[in-house]
């Protein structure tokens, strides 16, 4: 329905204030401030309630890989809701847009994965990959491998397994998590953590404590590794050069699952396909979502390779699954985001040519005198606010320097994320070469206003 009487943003921050409760928010702190309220969107930019123009430079929350305003997406739902908007996939049966996705998911993923378990967001699919891996392993009589590894600083979502799967002490902190049964071990953050090593003796050494953590717990009781191919919300963690490459002989030597969480490194963000086509990964589950549909509609799914499928299918029911397990119309619009995906060759132009520009572009803000450091792969990147290059220190330890710069960000016009002092991107995979020109222009205005805001505190 089209709004009759149009409200200020005043009265919308209002209501919104009175009714709703936002994901990892301050309500005290939004109340002060006010939200934003997003009305509109095409292509890169963004537009809110007071006219502003914003340059989305997270993609949403990394996920509308695609840009904004595609209407050949909103055709394939529309299309599909008439013809079927909904049916489960539950008693013995399917329909056409899950018969295709997941022939075509099957198509796009690594070789040797080729079935998928929908769901509605990447926390189910972690959920999921935490009942299936113990599932698989209690079908082959070895009950007794229930651990899970994860790393400190992960992110696999906010249900209770994905919490728990995920390493965020704040996450832990509310409602009793990590629930029994996962362990944490260092995360490849060597900016933050290397201390003196080179970031190849780090990149080994993170990996190596993997092994520490099979031999401790005893690899009869491991079921599985996880690990996202590069850290997104804990800050854009490309690991050193070292660290997966040690992580797959580790691997190779325990006969342990290996699960890699391509919530945000799948479709494209790295420039492959997948981040475990980047770093050369077998993965034996892959969660996957938010690029899956460019974030059009909710969906989720995890792949799951042969050498497991063959135990599960002879392991009797899953009692596991979700109402939206492959939605008719969430199927049917990630169905037309890959088709797209795929025809205007977006995911080889992010490997060739916009990638290798954003990435250029973004290496020169290293010059900046509060950049300590920028990192990046495909279309994601990161840079660490400093306030002594060599010291690799920061301001203080609450993030100050980064929820500053974020601010500005907000009030010039670009949507750049800040966790702790790490400031991140991960734009939509179309944006151009002018849209990455001024992404930089901004972030370097917000950079210097940043560094004049402490000056000035002096
Ligand atoms: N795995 C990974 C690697 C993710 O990044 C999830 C799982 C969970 O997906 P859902 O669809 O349940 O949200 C994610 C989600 C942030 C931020 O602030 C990142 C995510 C979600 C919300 C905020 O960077 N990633």
């Amino acid at each position: 329905m089209i709004e009759k009487t149009k409200q200020s943003t005043e009265e919308k921050q209002l209501k919104d204030q009175h009714h709703h409760l936002h994901p990892f928010s301050d309500p005290a702190g939004l109340k002060k401030d006010g939200v934003r309220v997003i009305e509109s969107a095409e292509g890169v930019y963004l537009r809110d309630s007071d006219g502003n123009r914003i340059l989305d430079g997270m993609a949403g929350l990394w996920c509308v890989n695609l840009g904004y305003g595609r209407p050949e997406l909103v055709e394939a739902a529309c299309h599909q809701m008439k013809e079927l908007p909904y049916y489960n996939t539950f008693f013995k049966t399917t329909h056409n847009p899950a018969i295709k996705l997941a022939e075509k998911l099957s198509e796009i993923t690594p070789k040797h994965m080729n079935h998928v378990f929908f769901t509605g967001s990447g926390s189910e699919c972690n959920d999921t990959v935490l009942r299936m891996a113990r599932h698989y392993w209690a079908s082959k009589n070895q009950p007794e491998k229930q651990i899970f590894i994860s790393r400190e600083n992960a992110y696999h979502g906010s249900t209770v397994a994905g919490a728990s799967l995920g390493g965020m002490k704040p996450m832990h902190k509310q409602g009793g998590l990590p629930i029994p049964g996962i362990v944490h071990i260092q995360q490849p953050y060597w900016y933050g953590e290397g201390g003196d090593l080179c970031p190849e003796a780090f990149g080994l050494k993170a990996a190596q404590s993997l092994e520490e953590k099979i031999l401790e717990l005893g690899e009869d009781n491991v079921a599985a590794f996880i690990a996202e191919p590069i850290q997104g919300a804990g800050g854009v963690i490309v690991p050193p050069e070292t660290y997966w490459p040690e992580i797959k002989r580790i691997l190779n030597k325990y006969d342990i699952l290996l699960v890699v969480d391509e919530v945000i490194c799948g479709f494209g963000r790295t420039g492959e396909w997948f981040g475990s086509d980047y770093y050369g990964l077998q993965p034996d589950m892959m969660p996957m979502a938010k690029g899956m549909s460019s974030g059009y509609l909710p969906i989720g799914g995890v792949m799951v390779s042969d050498r497991v499928v063959e135990v599960l299918e002879a392991g009797g029911d899953f009692n596991h699954g979700f109402t939206y397990s492959g939605h008719p119309t969430a199927a049917a619009v990630a169905l037309e985001n890959i088709r797209i995906l795929q025809e205007e060759k977006i995911v080889e132009k992010a490997k060739t040519t916009v990638g290798p520009y954003l990435q250029k572009r973004w290496a020169e803000l290293a010059n900046h005198p509060l950049v300590g450091e920028t990192r990046g792969v495909g279309m994601v990147a990161a840079l660490e606010i400093t306030n002594n290059k060599e010291a690799r220190t920061r301001f203080d330890d609450n993030g100050t320097a980064g929820t500053v710069c974020r601010d500005f960000c907000f009030k010039n016009g670009l949507v750049m994320r800040a966790v702790g002092d790490t400031m991140i991107i991960s734009p939509p995979l179309v944006i151009s070469h002018a849209e990455i020109d001024e992404l930089v222009t901004k972030a370097r205005k917000c950079l210097d206003l940043t560094m004049e805001y402490f000056n000035a505190a002096v």
